[in-house]
């Protein structure tokens, strides 16, 4: 059943593809990270079908098979964290438990939304949470996580603060000052490049002499792990030990979850073929190592639940997520008197 591949078969969709050891987490665990990639599945083709439709009106960076990475990593999350996104955040605040319903209403310009319908799809905040912000500028939060380590560790206290990034985002010169300055001043932060091997539409073989980003971390000293972003279990084990040990010693940790998109860049297309590598074949391929599929078929092969149990929660939250969507288009849209709320200006 489980086969023994190397770090580097990570890059090759033709591997990875096998169920794993479920033992030893319990059987509520494993319905809790199962619902929870369920919804942010279903949420992602939720919200790419209304876009389709022209029901939102701004774009939409979607993480649909990406989702085990955010998911594994939120269970070692405390309230107290500070976390920050990129403009692919849907999972990142959803798998910390935001309202789905809040959600929703941002994407389509409701005053009950996340951002109070300013922001959309890539300014999304929920302090509630920890979520401190998704912005559209690749590798502007980086820094900003960088600052909450500073404030963290002048408040003593033993929160963390954790940067969502992209292979992309390595490539700008803010990543490496921020691992610099994470380092050298030792500050309780996470860096955690999600490489799904594509910046925008130009996959990483185009980019750079290696197809791993962690080396960036070697670089500045920091402690990384490699690890399959497509299981669930072992982003949740390798984030456990690492957010622990960030706690403890107060020293920056770098994870690079190697994963895929199912959705192109933007939007509901699959963008085949505008990339060198993003092909037909290898799309089907990457599929095979769908973090929910696997996942499912491993609880299933080792008797945790059967295949009827997971297909009924699959369809309690597509039908909870239909009843959200009705319910927030009933929700009143931004009054544009509002618009220059909040918006700092000086009149000279
Ligand atoms: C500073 C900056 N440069 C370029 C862009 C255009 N842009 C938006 S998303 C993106 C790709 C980012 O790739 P990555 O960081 O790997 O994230 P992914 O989209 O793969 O999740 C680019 C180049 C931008 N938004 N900001
Ligand atoms: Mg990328």
């Amino acid at each position: 059943m489980i086969k023994n591949n190397t770090t580097e078969d990570l890059l090759d969709p033709n591997k990875y593809q096998d169920n794993y050891e479920i033992s030893p987490f319990s059987k509520e665990v494993c319905e809790s990270l199962f619902r929870k990639l369920v919804l942010i599945r279903e949420t992602e083709i939720k919200i790419a079908n209304e876009r389709k439709l022209n029901n939102i009106k701004g774009p939409v960076h979607l993480s649909a098979g990406q989702e085990a990475v955010s998911v594994g990593i939120s269970e070692n999350v405390k309230n107290s964290d500070y976390i920050f996104g990129n403009h692919r955040s849907h999972a990142h605040i959803l798998s910390l438990g935001s309202p789905v319903d809040k959600l929703f209403a941002e994407l389509i310009g409701r005053s009950t939304g996340l951002s109070k319908g300013y922001g959309g799809s890539m300014h999304l905040v929920d302090m509630d949470v920890g979520f401190m912000g998704s912005v559209p500028i690749v590798a502007g939060t980086v820094s900003m996580a960088v600052g909450a380590g500073f404030a963290i560790s002048q408040r003593k206290s033993d929160s963390i603060s954790i940067a969502y990034l992209g292979d992309g985002a390595v490539e700008e010169g803010v990543f490496h000052e921020s691992l610099n300055l994470a380092k050298v001043n030792n500050l309780p932060v996470l860096f955690v490049v999600e490489n799904n091997l594509f910046s925008s539409h130009m996959d990483i073989d185009k980019r750079q002499p290696s197809s791993f980003t962690s080396r960036f971390a070697k670089s500045n000293l920091i402690e990384y792990k490699i690890v399959d972003g497509n299981n669930v279990l072992d982003v949740l084990r390798c984030s456990k030990e690492l957010i622990k040990n960030i706690r403890e010693t107060k020293e920056p940790k770098f994870i690079e979850a190697i994963t895929y998109r199912m959705f192109g860049h933007v939007d509901w297309r699959e963008d085949i073929d505008v990339g060198t590598n993003r092909c037909e074949e290898s799309l089907r391929k990457w599929k095979l190592r769908c973090p929910i599929k696997r996942f499912q078929n491993s609880l299933i092969e080792q008797n945790f639940f059967s295949e009827s149990e997971l297909d009924s929660i699959k369809l309690e939250i597509i039908n909870a997520l239909d009843y959200s969507w009705q319910k927030v288009t009933n929700d009143p849209l931004v009054d544009k008197k509002s618009l220059l709320n909040n918006v700092y200006f000086e009149n000279k």
